[in-house]
């Protein structure tokens, strides 16, 4: 059980939906800490370098599209195995196979054609932790 830190993005259609306070209050009733938080609007340069395992995919022109649409809210979330954690009150990639008790589960509203619009990202582990922190949040060591 070592203290980590891990990213999360409240995406366009989770910030647009309104459900900022929601992931907010999730992440701090199992007592993490959220120990840096900002609003943005993702360029696709930063994009480009946050899914870069991605950027290949046929369907990588419509997650840029959906992940520029709006204002982003982006935070490093601090605690013991907490990349691991996240990950599993995020849920799986698409929504509606997210069981109730996910973010994805109870938060997302559409799918379908087109981008996934699963309203929050979440690193999936320490490494990707780190090297997406240092994109979203640049002066954090
Ligand atoms: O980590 P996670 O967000 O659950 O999924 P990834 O496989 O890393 O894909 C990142 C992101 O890309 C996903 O949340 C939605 C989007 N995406 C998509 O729109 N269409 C796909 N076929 C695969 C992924
Ligand atoms: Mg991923």
């Amino acid at each position: 059980m070592t203290e980590e830190r891990t990213l999360m993005l409240v995406k366009p259609d989770g910030v647009a939906s309104g459900h900022v306070g929601d992931v907010i209050t999730r992440i701090e009733n199992r007592r993490f800490k959220i120990t840096a938080i900002r609003t943005l609007t993702a360029s696709p340069e930063e994009l480009r370098v946050h899914y870069q395992q991605l950027v290949g995919k046929s369907f990588y022109s419509g997650i840029e599209d959906f992940m520029t649409s709006g204002p982003i809210v982006a935070m490093i979330i601090s605690g013991s195995d907490v990349v691991e954690s996240i990950r599993k009150m995020t849920g799986p990639t698409d929504p509606a196979e997210a069981p109730a008790g996910t973010i994805r589960g109870d938060f997302a509203r559409g799918w379908g054609d087109g981008p996934i619009q699963n309203v929050v990202h979440s690193s999936d582990s320490i490494e990707s932790a780190e090297r997406e922190i240092k994109i979203w949040f640049p002066d954090e060591k």
